[in-house]
């Protein structure tokens, strides 16, 4: 018997799944852990789906549980056994209330006790920590013997955890919406539900797209209201010569407190990997002490934070095992965690978080080792480019640009990712790249050029940012009078990685997007039967030869 099972990334062990060791450096018992609390959190759903049933309330409490706990275990975002044993034990507590409170209802409503069939998600207790322990070897992905029913129900739980991550990022900036957590309740319950067929997982499957399209709409709004439309800005790459902060993931607030708290310290901030973006927000412009960006994507950071020298924050994935050169540098906070690292505590109910650790050890820090030179361009999200739409269709018009390429998703380590730069390199001159993600830093910084002012290389933002592509498209498809959205000029290209980008996914098919390619592989969860359907119904295609693509994303 394997020592635990995960295939929801890209980067999964042989195309297969991680049954040792996590490619990503999470253990086995770490990764139990999170398949025990992912089957807790449906066992929590399961009751609020039945509350729901009998018209009842659920708490902003449970919900917020939920939605935290599943990003949790969002691929690089937390390492720490001990994070995922507290989580659990706070689920067993609360799904223990929400039962109470079901039984209540269902005494009051229907005059007697529940004595319906409950999923032993919804009963299992442990008397001992060795139960914990044997439990979470026992609930894991392969639990599900058919390969279909499988392969679907992960593929909704990635996709929920993914419109997790960014509904979680829409709250923290007091944005909420209860379809969203409805969703997320019933898509977990029903993973449950021996009695759903394949036909209707699919149909939770592509309303999980959908609910991913609101989850993104909630978050560009929530980041807009705060922080203004992102405008075209271009990013120093280079260093200067203070102390500096290092903030990567893709936590806004945190930034902003952040930047409050550093301000007249004498420490510089940067930014790095899915933070870059935070560059073309107008409100945090005003900060002198803003610098650039710092390095690349997240799978290279065990090179440049040994070089960058200060304090780094991770606000959320992708976080990497530490090498012991820096780890004492390294700052959690929100979700993220690392046996050993420092982690900075959640804001208190109606204040903020305190980085005076972050800031402290800034102060003793050497300041940054020079990476690179030079500037790289984002804050192209949909309002800028709604403000070039002149531009963009008078350059339609006169043939200067004939396609868009979509090539937003995630970046990795795999060498095949490489396929991605030369499909940049080799687009022909009247093609323009639209990304968000940090799939762009395979192709980022390369010089370009442009198309009548609008760059070859428009950053949208990062991944959760990927709503604006949809945006974009509505919008072309209004001005140049197509009705069906693959009519346009426009074609797909995705990089994926993560659950986020499951989400993505799901989103783009859920707007009626055909002919994506995926890759740099096909995820390892999707059976042959799911991936037939998936090809037949929207054409989706892996990745080939750079040639052969480019042709194909050109035609
Ligand atoms: Fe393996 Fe990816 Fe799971 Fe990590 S998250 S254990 S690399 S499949
Ligand atoms: Fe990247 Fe981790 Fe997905 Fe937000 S930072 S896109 S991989």
């Amino acid at each position: 018997m394997s020592k635990m099972f995960c295939y929801q990334c890209q980067e999964t062990a042989r195309n297969y799944g991680c049954d040792v060791k996590g490619v990503c450096g999470k253990t086995a018992e770490v990764s139990n852990l999170q398949d025990l609390l992912v089957y807790l959190l449906k066992g929590v759903s399961f009751y609020t789906e039945k509350i729901k049933e009998l018209d009842g309330e659920v708490s902003s409490e449970v919900n917020v549980f939920i939605m935290k706990g599943l990003f949790a275990t969002v691929t690089n975002v937390n390492f720490a056994a001990e994070d995922f044993e507290d989580w659990i034990d706070d689920a067993l507590e609360l799904r223990d209330r929400v039962a109470r409170k079901f039984q209540q209802l269902h005494q009051q409503k229907r005059g007697e006790e529940f004595t319906g069939e409950l999923p032993e998600a919804a009963t299992w207790k442990p008397v001992s920590p060795q139960d914990i322990d044997n439990k979470s070897q026992e609930v894991g992905v392969l639990e599900t013997e058919n390969e279909d029913i499988r392969s679907l129900r992960e593929l909704l739980i990635y996709g929920i955890k993914g419109f997790a991550a960014y509904a979680d990022h829409a709250y923290i900036l007091g944005h909420e919406d209860e379809e969203i957590y409805k969703f997320m309740q019933k898509g977990l319950a029903a993973t449950l539900d021996d009695s759903l067929d394949a036909d209707e997982l699919t149909g939770l499957v592509m309303a999980c797209g959908d609910c991913s399209v609101t989850t993104m709409a909630l978050l560009d709004e929530a980041n807009t209201s705060a922080y203004g439309h992102p405008e075209p800005t271009e990013v120093d790459l280079g260093v200067g010569d203070r102390p500096g902060i290092l903030v990567s993931g893709h936590d806004l607030k945190d930034f902003e407190e952040l930047l409050e708290q550093t301000e007249g310290e004498g420490i510089d901030i940067y930014t790095h990997g899915e933070m870059l973006p935070a560059q073309g927000y107008p409100a945090f412009k005003k900060y002198d002490h803003f610098k650039g960006n710092y390095g690349g994507s997240w799978w290279k950071q065990k090179t440049e934070f040994d070089k960058f020298n200060g304090p780094i924050l991770m606000t959320t994935n992708c976080l990497m095992p530490p090498k012991d050169s820096y780890q004492d540098r390294v700052f959690t906070t929100g979700v993220v965690g690392f046996e050993g690292l420092s982690h900075i505590d959640d804001r208190p109910a109606g204040g903020n978080k305190d980085f005076s650790p972050v800031i402290e050890a800034a102060k003793q820090a050497d300041p940054p080792e020079e990476l690179e030179t030079g500037t790289v361009m984002t804050g192209f999200a949909h309002n800028a480019l709604s403000q070039s739409a002149e531009d963009i269709l008078a350059a339609i018009e006169s043939g200067d640009l004939k396609k868009f390429v979509v090539m937003s998703g995630c970046d990795g380590r795999f060498k095949e990712r490489e396929y991605f730069t030369e499909v940049a390199e080799n687009l022909p001159e009247d093609a323009i790249i639209l990304t968000s993600g940090c799939a762009k830093f395979r192709y980022n910084k390369l010089d370009l050029g442009d198309i009548g002012g609008i760059p070859r290389v428009v950053d949208a933002g990062q991944c959760n940012d990927s709503y604006s592509l949809v945006v974009i498209a509505k919008e072309l498809a209004e001005a140049v009078g197509v009705d069906d959205i693959n009519d346009l000029p426009i074609s797909y290209d995705i990089a994926w990685y993560e659950q986020k980008a499951v989400c993505v996914l799901l989103g783009l098919l859920a707007v009626g997007v055909k002919n994506i390619k995926l890759g740099p592989t096909v995820p390892a969860f999707l059976s042959d039967n799911v991936l037939n359907v998936l090809v037949d119904k929207f054409g989706i295609a892996p990745t080939n030869g750079v040639q052969e693509d480019v042709a194909e994303l050109m035609s």
